[in-house]
């Protein structure tokens, strides 16, 4: 019986690099859920999709039928959008979540083994309270300064506690079967597609940036040039997720795990366009609230327990990803 594979929110940035990696490999069985039809250029990557919200039961009923084995659930409203319908953004983020983990666990009892979970959670996590603090506390750990303050980081925040819950500890007052459910959570910093530009996000400056470049058009940065998160070629993000996925459970020592690349100020991303296109018009014009989302998350991320456990390493750094991967894709891209 070949492996099945979910994949909620197909069509967005990650969904299309993952399902790319997952048509490479041999025998797995692809089922896409995405609130539109699946893009075109994926439509050959997905055994079958269901057009749906993530938050609905009866898709979670749906769902159900299926012999599922794995679940990359990256169906999300991130950070800006959140911030413009905190309610709806909670319903899509924690019930939506809430409910494909009680399916997951209602899978993994019908099948006696347990369904891998793995929630793509974010950087959105952290909360530093002041710029002096974050910039003294440099790459944060797993379990420092965890005060988001936007409804996304909450929600995702929520969502990682509520995983390992519901792996480990479900109804306890219950006789609910155990082993049935292993959720595994890395934070994503920020992705930069080559392929895709970004909505809804807060760090997107950095892929708008680069893709405005390509295409000549002038770009007025949301942020400082001095504005500074970490950040990550996507295939490394879903490297990440496929390493996670397959990593021996005996070595996993938590459920949540910090994974990095590299952390360039805005101004830095800037000077790698400019380059490669030396009249790009760039200006700075941040916007006071998405600029304090900014400073609210970490510089960096201490990623020392994934390169441990699960033998993390990301394949691009600064240069690499630049010269390597982002540069030559995206020149060709809008070239034609
Ligand atoms: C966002 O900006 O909201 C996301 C993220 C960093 O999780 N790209």
């Amino acid at each position: 019986m070949p492996r099945t594979i979910l994949v909620t929110g197909a069509n967005g940035e990650i969904g299309h690099t993952l399902l790319e990696r997952f048509a490479e490999l041999e025998g797995a069985r692809i089922i896409t859920v995405d609130l539109a039809p699946l893009h075109a250029d994926l439509a050959s990557k997905s055994s079958l999709h269901l057009t749906g919200d993530v938050s609905d039961p009866a898709l979670w009923a749906r769902l159900q039928e299926e012999d599922i084995n794995e679940i990359h659930h990256l169906a999300a409203l991130l950070s800006t959008s959140a911030e413009k319908a905190p309610e709806r953004a909670h319903h899509v983020n924690v019930n939506g979540t809430l409910g494909l983990l009680s399916m997951a666990r209602a899978i993994g009892q019908r099948r006696g083994s347990p369904v891998t979970f793995l929630f793509p959670s974010t950087i959105a996590v952290f909360g530093l309270p002041n710029l002096e603090t974050k910039q003294a506390a440099g790459r944060l750990t797993e379990d420092q300064y965890l005060q988001p303050i936007t409804m996304y980081g909450i929600n995702k925040l929520y969502c990682e506690q509520l995983g390992g819950y519901m792996s480990d500890r479900y109804g306890q007052l219950l006789d609910a079967q155990a082993d049935v459910l292993d959720f595994r959570a890395l934070r994503f910093p920020g992705l930069i597609s080559a392929h895709t530009v970004p909505s809804g996000g807060t760090s997107d400056f950095a892929p708008e940036m680069i893709h405005n470049a390509a295409q000549g058009k002038s770009y007025a940065c949301f942020v400082r040039p001095d504005a500074r998160i970490p950040f990550m070629a996507m295939p490394d993000g879903v490297e990440a997720l496929l390493k996670l996925a397959s990593a021996d459970r005996s070595r996993l020592r938590q459920r949540v795990y910090n994974i990095g690349a590299f952390a360039p100020s805005a101004e830095a991303i800037a000077a790698e366009v400019r380059s490669v296109w030396p009249n790009t018009d760039i200006t700075y014009a941040p916007h006071p609230k998405r600029q304090a989302i900014i400073d609210s998350w970490c510089a960096d991320v201490d990623d020392s327990a994934a390169r441990a456990d699960w033998d993390w390493a990301p394949a691009y750094d600064q240069r690499r990803a630049f010269d390597d991967y982002l540069i030559p894709i995206i020149s060709e891209r809008y070239s034609s």
